[in-house]
């Protein structure tokens, strides 16, 4: 019996998030770098949570499904999806997410600054306060724990800095994915316990960035390069300061259940 196309099965149809993030630019870019947009093949846009929904529903059923993927996020843990091979790089090869400040704060609050110049942590610790907020934890109270249980890290980001006084005041802005909710409530709390008085907003990339770039912010955890962000990373640049990775080893793509054995690469959509 000869296997039935991909395309007709799901209507051709990649299932997004949010207009706005870059996974869904880098997307409309696969469609045409790889002849799928003349075969009919569309990218819809939804939000995270309506996308791990649909993707829950078609696992349970064993049907074909294509989502936007990336990494870290609980979506890998949870479910058996693999990601499909990118032979053309369109979604670059590997991220790291990056830590954007306003020009001026190394000036203004250079305790904060070098807690947010050393911020880093791994792909798996990211995870950890991932999950729990999957989980239902509120993002503040499993950042705390995560802190609690994490000591050493803490002592890495703020080892030698002394408590500033006063509680001068510190806006963060980020985008609300699931890693970008872990990060900014982490960091938020190292700089609590540093003195500051901490306000994070989350809204989306473009004001994101637009608030950093102007000062109306003071910094943001969530820039992931250099392809996801690239094109805020070069509207805004000069208006920032980039202090370097945060986090190396996130990866995006297009991702599939591993019971598609016959769907390995985005070249094989096509079939
Ligand atoms: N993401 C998660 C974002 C960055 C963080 C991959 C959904 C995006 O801009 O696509």
């Amino acid at each position: 019996q000869a296997k039935k196309a991909l395309g007709p099965q799901i209507n051709y149809t990649i299932t997004g998030i949010d207009a706005g993030a870059g996974i869904m630019a880098s997307t409309q870019k696969a469609l045409s770098a790889y002849g799928l947009a003349k075969d009919n093949w569309q990218l819809q846009t939804s939000s995270t949570a309506a996308m791990t929904s649909t993707l829950d529903k078609a696992i349970r059923h064993k049907q074909p499904i294509v989502i936007t993927g990336w990494q870290p996020h609980w979506m890998f843990t949870k479910y058996p999806i693999k990601f499909l091979k990118d032979p053309k790089h369109v979604y670059g090869k590997s991220e790291s997410i990056h830590t954007i400040v306003r020009k001026g704060l190394k000036q203004d609050q250079p305790t904060a600054y070098e807690m947010l110049d050393r911020f880093y942590w791994t792909p798996a610790e990211m995870s950890q306060v991932m999950i729990q907020v999957n989980n239902g934890k509120d993002p503040q109270k499993a950042a705390q724990q995560w802190l609690k249980a994490n000591p050493k890290k803490v002592q890495q980001w703020t080892k030698g800095l002394k408590k500033v006084s006063g509680k001068p005041t510190l806006k963060l802005t980020y985008v609300a994915w699931d890693s970008e909710i872990a990060s900014t409530n982490v960091v938020a709390e190292v700089l609590r316990g540093l003195g500051y008085k901490v306000t994070i907003q989350a809204m989306e990339m473009q004001p994101m960035w637009a608030s950093i770039a102007t000062n109306v912010a003071d910094a943001q955890v969530a820039a992931w390069l250099p392809t996801t962000s690239a094109k805020f990373y070069s509207d805004y640049k000069g208006q920032f300061v980039d202090l370097g990775a945060n986090l190396k080893g996130a990866r995006v793509g297009l991702a599939v259940p591993k019971y598609m054995t016959n769907i390995n690469s985005i070249e094989d959509l096509l079939k």
